[in-house]
């Protein structure tokens, strides 16, 4: 770990420390052959987000289908004070995958005093952009950044925090694009790190009318299927593929049983194509399936979190109840 009164040339002078936990890089080329071997063939979401996926996503949070960042945006602005108050003065707050800058300082400008800002992410030089934004918006804030893969767990005990009360930050409903096991797992990570009076404030998307949920990942200007299609794009691009983006169609689609959003590219006709100089065939309709986004009732992620040690002292929604925003305490260890 880098600290600022000991100053190395790290290029990170502004934050206060840069812990480097060197995550293993993700496979892409391992992960995308081992997902096209599969039947059914699938990709996995954390791929969407090169430079090109990241500017499509954020096109995505501002399409009137797409209700679901205004939403979380609009509920954060009314619970500022009460969010102010559960967290007290000098608050240390941390945002595992160091987002939308705008939830971040929304929350940081409804609390009183707080005392310090943590990012986590897997992508230093996001993660040191992110963190060195914060640190020349709020020049009293303690600002830390931690490169690290925060799906394994929260590493937090040999940093330098200040006292407040600790608030893990994970808005978006990115909860949702895990499986169930591992979004248990997640949970799990975030409460071993929390001590007692710790917090954890997280989005969930609710279960709704599918029609609402297919438009939202399906929309009338097809930016979403932009988004699924630069994932093949991708591939062609960094993996020596050969895949016809033109061939496929972006499908979304309300999948009841598991409570999730389906989002997957299908062949209009059937094609033969190469990765890295393997072969691999599509048959017409076939599917190759990229993302889930799992929806949540009040039930399910009261009982998902119940599950790991958390108890959820409050929700709120907006009046269509679209969204959710929960504030998870610890429950005393057994
Ligand atoms: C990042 N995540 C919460 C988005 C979602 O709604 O599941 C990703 C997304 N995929 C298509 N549209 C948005």
């Amino acid at each position: 770990m880098h600290d600022r009164v000991s100053g190395r040339p790290n290029g990170h002078a502004a934050l206060a420390f840069f812990d480097d936990q060197h995550p293993p890089a993700g496979d892409f080329l391992a992960d995308v052959l081992d997902g096209f071997s599969r039947q059914p063939k699938q990709l996995a979401p954390v791929y969407f987000y090169d430079a090109a996926g990241s500017a499509i996503f954020d096109e995505i949070t501002q399409l009137p289908e797409y209700y679901v960042t205004r939403t979380e945006l609009a509920i954060l602005d009314r619970i500022g004070p009460e969010l102010a108050t559960l967290a007290g003065p000098g608050a240390v707050v941390i945002e595992p995958g160091s987002g939308s800058s705008v939830k971040i300082r929304k929350l940081l400008d409804s609390l009183s005093d707080p005392a310090s800002y943590v990012g986590l992410d897997i992508s230093g030089s996001h993660l040191e952009a992110a963190c060195l934004e914060i640190a020349a918006a709020y020049p009293e804030l303690q600002v830390g950044a931690i490169c690290a893969d925060f799906t394994q767990g929260l590493d937090l005990s040999h940093l330098p925090l200040e006292d407040g009360r600790r608030v893990i930050f994970f808005p978006g409903s990115t909860v949702g694009n895990f499986e169930p096991e591992g979004a248990r797992q997640l949970l799990a990570g975030f409460r071993q790190a929390m001590r007692p009076g710790d917090a954890v404030l997280i989005g969930t998307d609710r279960v709704k009318d599918p029609a609402r949920l297919i438009a939202a990942y399906d929309d009338a200007q097809g930016v979403t299927a932009r988004f699924n299609l630069n994932l093949i794009h991708r591939i062609n691009r960094e993996l020596d593929g050969t895949i016809d983006p033109d061939g496929l169609s972006h499908r979304a689609v309300w999948n009841a049983d598991q409570s999730r959003i389906e989002m997957h590219l299908v062949a209009d006709q059937a094609q033969e194509f190469n990765v890295a100089g393997r072969t691999f065939q599509l048959r017409e309709g076939e599917s190759i399936h990229t993302e889930n986004s799992h929806k949540f009732t009040q039930e399910s992620f009261t009982s998902l979190a119940e599950s790991v040690g958390f108890n959820v002292r409050s929700t709120w929604s907006d009046d269509a109840d679209l969204f959710s925003l929960h504030w998870l305490e610890p429950t005393a260890k057994a």
